[in-house]
């Protein structure tokens, strides 16, 4: 790694740009003394922001950062000059092709940066041929994009932020808001709380959402749907369903209403682990309320049956009209910054830019007419998948803003499957444990060095700014991804752009949902899509008077429960994932803030008294959790915040690899992996100073 003492100087100012961590969108910029401050936004109006947002200067210009290319040489990297590594990158991708085919190909598109790089990425998986390109909205929304396009006829929230606060009821199922949104809930939520709307939150554990919420639903991991069918049928039962509606806007109501009628709420209760009572109540608040919106998340996402989670959800907003209407619908929260806006514009293996399926032909000549060749008509392969054939049908990766290695499921053989490339490109600021299987590592830009733009979590594209120029070598990603495109395709004339407004134009002109968009329209506020360029505004509620789907009516939908993949022997734990207010993701860039680890150091591993006094474990001992997957090494937190029976950690460091020990069974339909339920043993660790295996902390 270069010494940092060769870094220049760098010189910021302040701008104001989008957070980079989560996706909803606060607005930031330089303050002085590597601190950053909100400033008004479209989203933080009053320029409040969260601990993350305010460290979010601490990344960069640390001194991890990578400010030259590197190669691999005899095994090990040495720097090199662009020229000779981009030659590298021409030869490694460019004899794989050459040999396999496009194919062989996967990209990892990144949720973290913006649409433009994106949408230059998904483009140059497409001009060579392939559609094997996916971002790490696999991991986290497939299932409800899944769900939702099929029934409503687009995946993202239904409604804004800001109705939010007109809802009577919020029925959050699987999600944190309070830690994972922390300014949506704070500015959002709770102002309808405060103002009178009742709080549902369906979730294994008590967390800082559970303590705004006026009925918690403790369910056991994987028991969403027996959850979502019991408050179904109170909801058909006493007669708190919307006839009108039903008649008016669905399909299938009377095939639904004779399943639920077999459906026990006390049997359900008890498969999911809660008293009926509780269920009955969660039904009456969310079917009472005038006005009811679902928050959905990754502990109804991340399952093998993540699809029909979600399904069984969508009924309970059909059932009682919560749908087309302000301070209602369903709202899955995304995850970065850019999750959403990496999807909008193409990053996924069946849609082009604008979700136009890679199988509709009129689509196909639309892109073809801007880009001179029609990308391939079959969809490529999702991420996960890609993985699993790693050394067998796929030969090569680009892994732009990702680390795979640390946030896929099952990640012990994800390392190894890395190993099995041919060749590996990596663009990213850090040497991630990705970048340690990879034979070239292209530093590229933070957050706070690149101007575009990103969608939010409620469909708002927004502008980023630079507030720091580059350390180093490091090159801006927009200009790392076009000048791959201008070596590595026959087509360089469509990567000669004149910077990011350029590429976005060009986006506008192939998605139909971004169509009149522009830098000059968006400004210092936002631009919404679907966007209608007459009006200057985007819908903000969606299916109003009809579906996305062009139906009227949407369809009820019978879901049936879904064991998980994994079976709980004797003594063992269900173990489920996710995410604490101080730390992102594999934690990159909290990591790496001195603040932030100052609040939260590791990741500890939450565990019900009863069960930690079965194992004769204590608060902060270390413990053993392993399956037949892996075992990692963790602190122990004895708390009844989990439910009995079930442990949580979080994700956020390389070592415990929490990764280690998820499974990698997909949703048939989304191909989302079961990072929310995974059965391990617990114990106390035999001596605490052996430590687990020695891995990089990236
Ligand atoms: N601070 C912070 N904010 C973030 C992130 C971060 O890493 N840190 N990451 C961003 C990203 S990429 C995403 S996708 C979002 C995710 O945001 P969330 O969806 O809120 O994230 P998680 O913490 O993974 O999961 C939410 C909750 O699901 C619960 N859960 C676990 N299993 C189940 C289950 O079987 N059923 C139900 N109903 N609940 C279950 C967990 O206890 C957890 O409290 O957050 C974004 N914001
Ligand atoms: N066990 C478990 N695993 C999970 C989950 C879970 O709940 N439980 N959640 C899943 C979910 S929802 C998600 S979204 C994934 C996240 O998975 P990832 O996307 O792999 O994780 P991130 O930490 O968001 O970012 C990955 C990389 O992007 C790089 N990066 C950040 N900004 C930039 C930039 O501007 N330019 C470049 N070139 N690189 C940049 C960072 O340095 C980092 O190495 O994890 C998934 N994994
Ligand atoms: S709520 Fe999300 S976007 Fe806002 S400051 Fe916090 S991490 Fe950043
Ligand atoms: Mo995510």
């Amino acid at each position: 790694m270069t010494d940092p003492s060769e870094t220049p100087d760098r010189s910021f100012e302040p701008n104001p740009t989008v957070c980079p961590f989560c996706g909803v969108g606060c607005t930031i910029e330089y303050a002085g003394r590597g601190g950053a401050t909100g400033v008004e936004g479209p989203v933080n109006a009053r320029g409040e922001i969260c601990p993350k947002g305010a460290a979010a200067f601490d990344v960069v210009d640390h001194e991890d950062r990578l400010t030259e290319p590197l190669v691999r040489h005899n095994g090990s990297f040495v720097t090199a000059p662009w020229e000779e590594a981009l030659d590298r990158v021409v030869d490694g991708i460019g004899g794989v092709i050459d040999e396999h085919g496009p194919e062989a190909v996967q990209f990892f598109a990144s949720s973290n940066c913006t649409n433009e790089e994106n949408y230059v990425l998904q483009k140059l998986a497409r001009v060579l041929g392939t559609n094997n390109v996916d971002n790490c909205a696999r991991l986290c929304h497939a299932s409800t994009v899944a769900a939702m396009s099929e029934r409503l006829g687009a995946g993202a929230m239904t409604n804004s932020l800001d109705d939010l606060r007109e809802a009577d009821c919020v029925f959050v199922n699987g999600a944190n808001p309070a830690e994972q949104h922390p300014v949506a809930f704070r500015s959002y939520v709770l102002p309808a709380v405060r103002d009178g709307a009742t709080l549902v939150h369906v979730d294994p554990r008590a967390n800082d959402t559970t303590e705004a919420a006026d009925v918690h639903v403790p369910l056991r991991p994987g028991t969403d749907i027996e959850v979502a069918n019991a408050v179904a049928a109170v909801l058909i039962e006493e007669d708190l369903v919307d006839e009108a509606f039903l008649a008016e806007r669905t399909t299938g109501f009377d095939r639904l209403r004779e399943r639920l009628a077999d459906v026990d709420v006390a049997a359900n209760a008890e498969a999911a682990g809660v008293e009926p009572g509780t269920l009955r109540e969660a039904a009456r608040a969310y079917g009472e309320a005038d006005r009811a919106a679902i928050v959905t998340g990754m502990g109804t996402s991340q399952h093998r049956c993540g699809t029909d989670n979600v399904h069984a959800l969508l009924n309970l907003a059909l059932l009682t009209g919560n749908v087309g209407r302000p301070g209602t619908g369903v709202n899955p929260l995304r995850g970065q910054n850019n999750v959403q806006g990496a999807s909008d514009v193409g990053g996924l293996p069946g849609v082009l830019p604008g979700y136009e399926p890679v199988t509709d032909p009129a689509a196909r000549e639309r892109v073809a007419e801007e880009w001179g060749v029609e990308p391939p008509a079959e969809p490529g392969l999702t991420e996960v998948e890609a993985t699993h054939r790693f050394g067998d049908d796929v030969r090569a990766a680009v892994v732009f803003g990702e680390n795979p290695a640390v946030t896929e499921p099952n990640a012990t053989a994800v390392r190894s499957a890395f190993d099995d490339l041919d060749f590996c490109v990596v663009v990213d600021l850090f040497e991630t444990a990705t970048a340690a299987h990879a034979d070239v590592v292209l530093p590229g830009s933070a957050w706070a060095e690149k101007a575009g733009t990103v969608t939010n979590t409620d469909r708002r594209v927004m502008r980023m700014r630079p507030n720091a120029d580059l350390p180093g070598n490091a090159r801006r990603d927009f200009e790392v991804l076009t000048a791959l495109g201008r070596r590595l395709t026959d087509r360089p004339e469509a990567f000669d752009y004149d910077g990011p407004e350029d590429a976005f134009d060009e986006l506008t002109r192939v998605a139909p949902i971004y169509e009149g968009m522009s830098y000059e329209g968006i400004g210092d506020g936002y631009q919404r899509w679907p966007f209608d360029a007459d009006e200057g505004s985007g819908t903000e509620v969606l299916h109003e008077e009809a579906f996305l789907t062009g139906e009227r009516a949407a369809p009820l939908a019978v879901v049936d429960p879904v064991p998980p993949a994994d079976e709980l022997d004797a003594g063992e734990l269900t173990l489920t994932t996710g995410r604490v207010l101080q730390h992102f993701n594999s934690g990159a860039l909290s990591r790496r803030s001195d603040r932030l680890t100052a609040m939260r150091g590791e990741d500890v591993l939450q565990v019900h008294p009863s069960d930690a006094d079965d194992r004769g474990v204590e608060d902060g001992d270390r413990v053993t959790v392993s399956n037949e997957r892996g075992t990692v090494e963790a602190t122990a937190e004895v708390t009844p915040a989990v439910r009995e029976g079930v442990v949580f950690c979080t994700f956020h460091y390389a070592e415990p690899l929490a990764n280690a020990l998820t499974g990698d069974e997909l949703d048939p339909a989304a191909k989302i992996p079961e990072f929310k339920h995974s059965a391990v043993a617990v114990e106390p660790a035999a001596d605490a100073a052996d430590g687990s295996e020695a891995a990089g902390d990236d």
